[in-house]
């Protein structure tokens, strides 16, 4: 087999939707960390939009995760994504939804004021809402019924923001959403969710998430 290399972020969750993909199909791999705010450029040589994910393999730079996740499935078992054509469209769609939920979570921590901070948990909200009744058409644990797929490794990163944020705000996402409750928890637990970050992420999180000028800072300080 090629070595594989993932270019990565200790916070990044697009990163950890490689790791976790890569986990699942039991791939021995490398990580590099990069310093997004001082980009090296061996990295900006290699990287087309300056992002990471990246995955080395060999000689070849993969780049965007929905791309690398789509390549580790097809070429590695088990594969991840349902075998169905329709199932697998649909599958891709909600990964792209999970990407909406990011920008989302990104606009709620970023938030100076109370008002955008209300305004992106509500666009959370309504996503969620979605997935709460996406979720009634198969009995879990994961998201299309007894089998992993790349779905749960896209939204695996999304729930764990909300690891750190439930212990500083009321935020009430997952409130009178059961389904998703307990998809969090499953996929909480699965090992290659865990794995797919390091022992000092929620820390690193913390810190990253409390330096910043936002609502939630303040929020996070009055906390402590
Ligand atoms: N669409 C990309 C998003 C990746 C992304 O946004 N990565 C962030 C870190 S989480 C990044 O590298 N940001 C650096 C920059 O934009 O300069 C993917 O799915 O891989």
């Amino acid at each position: 087999m090629m070595q594989m290399e993932l270019v990565s972020h200790a916070l990044c969750p697009y990163v950890q939707r490689a790791a976790i993909t890569l986990a699942e199909k039991q791939v021995p791999f490398t990580r590099r960390i990069v310093d997004l705010a001082d980009k090296p450029g061996w990295f900006t040589a290699i990287s087309p939009l300056g992002k990471v994910p990246l995955l080395r393999v060999g000689e070849d730079v993969l780049f965007e995760s929905a791309a690398i996740c789509d390549y580790l499935d097809e070429t590695l078992m088990p594969r991840l994504h349902p075998a169905d054509p329709v199932a697998r469209a649909r599958h891709r769609a909600w990964i792209e939804v999970a990407s909406a939920t990011l920008n989302d979570i990104w606009r709620f921590y970023t938030a100076t004021e109370a008002a955008t901070f209300a305004e992106a948990l509500a666009a959370i909200a309504l996503k969620f809402d979605r997935l709460e009744a996406e979720l009634e058409r198969h009995e879990g644990p994961y998201f299309g019924g007894g089998t992993f797929s790349l779905v749960d490794a896209a939204f695996a990163p999304v729930f764990r923001y909300f690891d750190i944020f439930d212990r500083h705000v009321a935020h009430g996402a997952f409130d009178g959403r059961p389904r998703l409750t307990a998809w969090r928890r499953s996929l909480a637990e699965r090992p290659s969710v865990r794995a797919a970050v390091a022992p000092d992420y929620p820390a690193l999180l913390d810190a990253f998430l409390r330096q910043r000028p936002s609502h939630l800072a303040r929020r996070m300080q009055q906390a402590a």
